[in-house]
């Protein structure tokens, strides 16, 4: 292993302090490098203060940058009690909200478009997995305790007539959205808060982002309510919605970032089973 010289100096948050001060001042780098070697810098070490001062010199001027804001998804301006034309039915406005916009639907659903869509995906469901944001792929996440499978967009007749009622009641098209995914909570299953977006930040994320871009929203159908817990969270807004069959929540991020307000989770359930179906909608067509 490599000593530390005798003589190593360290860098101080003091020195690095007196440095900026003097710039501010107008002090030239070469006349501020100077004065560290005449009050007894070693060379080394004045070099690595001067280059660390203009390191955090530059993140200040140039902070980290926001990802983009995008065109996302919403619902024709309607209020709590307003009642929508969402193509064969009519569908209604339980609760309304900004930052994020959120609205919760009631009608969204019958019994029977319920029951057919978890009688499909009963066979296919399998331990949920997640998209691994490191490296594109998916991944089994102890968050996420469900089970579930994913239809293919128009996979049946079901299927089929309710992305087109999303489509409509969103002002969204079809291509753009995920295939509908169905998740099975057990008793005790829960899905821990987390964002829907892709995270930039991650490696994997450019990847997944050739498919349609960003998520830009996402619409969760009721499909079976359990007899206790179940409810789906905001934490950053303190609210909760409960997973009554027939209805959905529909929100929408327009930046892929925390500002966005959208962090959510399903609580565990406590009593009973819960069923959803989740349609996910990108920035443009999801192949
Ligand atoms: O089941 C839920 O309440 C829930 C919570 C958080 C579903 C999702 N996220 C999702 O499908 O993205
Ligand atoms: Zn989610």
């Amino acid at each position: 292993m490599k000593q530390k010289p005798d003589n190593f100096q360290t860098v101080t948050p003091e020195v690095l302090a007196w440095i900026a001060a003097e710039t501010a001042l107008g002090r030239s780098n070469d006349a501020i490098f100077k004065a560290l070697l005449d009050a007894g810098w070693q060379h080394a070490a004045a070099r690595q203060a001067m280059r660390l001062t203009a390191q955090e010199a530059s993140a200040f001027a140039n902070p980290p940058s926001l990802p983009p804001l995008v065109a996302v998804p919403s619902v024709a301006v309607a209020d709590a009690g307003a009642t929508l034309d969402a193509g064969d039915k009519w569908v209604t406005v339980l609760q309304r909200q900004q930052d994020p916009d959120l609205v919760v639907f009631g009608n969204f659903l019958s019994a029977s478009e319920c029951e057919a869509l978890m009688d499909a995906a009963r066979p296919r469901l399998s331990r949920s997995l997640t998209v691994d944001i490191k490296t594109g792929g998916e991944e089994l996440n102890g968050d996420r305790t469900s089970q579930g499978m994913f239809f293919t967009r128009g996979e049946n007749a079901v299927v089929h007539r309710v992305e087109a009622r999303i489509a409509k009641l969103l002002n969204w098209p079809v291509q753009n959205g995920e295939g509908l995914q169905v998740l099975r909570y057990a008793q005790g299953a829960e899905y821990k808060p987390h964002y829907d977006y892709f995270d930039p930040a991650e490696p994997g994320t450019p990847s997944i982002l050739q498919r349609g871009g960003q998520r830009v929203a996402t619409l969760i159908m009721y499909l079976h309510a359990p007899e206790q817990g179940g409810a789906t969270v905001f934490p950053d807004i303190e609210r909760q919605v409960a997973p009554q069959r027939g209805n959905a929540v529909f929100f929408s991020y327009a930046r892929a970032h925390p500002g966005s307000h959208t962090l959510h989770g399903g609580e565990p359930v406590t009593a009973g089973e819960k069923w959803i179906a989740t349609k996910w909608l990108r920035e443009r067509e999801f192949r």
